[in-house]
């Protein structure tokens, strides 16, 4: 009989699929070392045909624990829906596939912010006090989660929402003196300022406002400004930039890998070279995953598509190289619109790219980061 065999680091656990790629019949045991995964395998009567150990799963042994926290607010965003996101993707099957994946994960529900007044720009800028208070009860609600120890997945909501999580995450890393590295995954620099801004909508600015470049009623939201050195914050997937934004995007020091660069290298040497950098500093590694990252013939569900974005097997790629760098501490899904989106087919792929990322594999496989990549 053919089995195959996943073996994590710390928490040490065995899978056995009784037939390649089945998902029925794991069988789930907790052992001590590789001595113990050869007797349990005799004693189950199972053959090994592929044993994986994963060195750089720090999240695994450390942190197994995720926080579902849902945002539902469109108020930082041009066009309505996103507030219907966090819904959207727990009826994708969000929770359902974390747990698969053995992680234990609380869905912390709904929080209640002000609702969508639809007013016009003031002063730069469109609901400014409303994405100020959404933002301060993501970041709440993100800190509590980190402090308890979880994986805060805050299902959004529009991409002003960031603010706050990176907000709770970098205060974190400074309280745990841990480096910050923030993986922002958008077809946009979301580097906006009102001067460069069409719409003055707060989505398209929260790179700069956690940058240090924004209102104080935003920037105030973190423990320091600018929350996260511009150097830390590494930008995928952009292919569409406001004129004056490309001149502030060079200027502020973030590191941007646009899709000539996908095109030209390949994701791989792309994510290898991000994920390089936060493994230098042993970083807590925060993705903002846009989903207008995707390419709209794949997820048409956002408000704001842009041809030419990463395909599915590249995005795929991607959301597995995060997963194999061992660092991935807490993720945002931004910007999903089920008003835009066709039978929910855009949250049923961000949940699969997130099993991805949290460790879904095609086959079980040795991934050790620095031999598969050559990093
Ligand atoms: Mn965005």
């Amino acid at each position: 009989m053919l089995s195959y065999v996943c073996v994590h680091q710390r928490e040490i656990g065995v899978d056995y699929f009784e037939q390649p790629g089945s998902r029925e019949g794991i069988h789930y045991t907790s052992v001590e070392g590789f001595g113990r995964v050869g007797e349990g395998l005799q004693e189950a009567g199972r053959l090994p045909i592929h044993l994986a150990y994963n060195e750089n799963m720090r999240m695994s042994g450390a942190r197994r624990k995720i926080a579902l926290i849902g945002a539902p607010t469109d108020v930082g965003a041009g066009q309505r829906g996103g507030s219907m996101a966090p819904e959207a993707l727990r009826v994708a099957g969000l929770e359902h596939s974390l747990r698969r994946l053995r992680y234990e994960v609380t869905d912390r529900r709904n929080l209640a912010g002000p609702k969508n007044t639809e007013r016009p720009r003031e002063g730069g800028y469109r609901h400014l006090k409303e994405v100020a208070t959404w933002c301060g009860l993501v970041k709440g609600a993100v800190a509590t989660a980190l402090s308890d120890g979880e994986i805060p997945i805050l299902m959004g909501g529009d991409h002003s929402l960031a603010i706050g999580s990176v907000a709770a995450v970098a205060e974190h890393c400074a309280q745990t003196r841990r480096q910050l590295t923030v993986l922002w995954l958008d077809a946009h620099s979301d580097f906006n300022v009102p001067e460069s801004s069409p719409t003055g909508n707060i989505h398209g600015m929260p790179v700069a406002i956690i940058a240090g470049h924004g209102p104080q009623e935003l920037t105030s939201l973190g423990h320091t400004s600018p929350m996260v050195d511009p150097s830390q914050i590494i930008e995928i997937g952009v292919r569409s930039v406001d004129e004056i934004e490309k001149r502030l995007v060079v200027e502020s020091g973030l590191v941007v890998y646009d899709m000539r660069m996908i095109d030209e290298h390949g994701m791989r040497t792309v994510m290898a070279r991000a994920l390089d950098r936060a493994n230098e500093n042993d970083s807590h590694l925060h993705v903002s995953f846009d989903v207008d990252f995707l390419d709209p013939d794949i997820a048409p569900g956002v408000p704001t598509v842009v041809p030419g974005g990463p395909t599915y097997r590249e995005a795929q790629l991607c959301m597995e190289m995060i997963h194999d760098s061992g660092l991935l501490g807490s993720l945002d899904i931004m910007e999903l619109n089920p008003a835009f989106d066709d039978h929910n087919r855009t949250a049923i792929l961000a949940v699969d790219l997130v099993e991805s990322l949290f460790g879904e594999q095609i086959l079980a496989r040795a991934h050790d980061t620095t031999k598969r990549y050559g990093l």
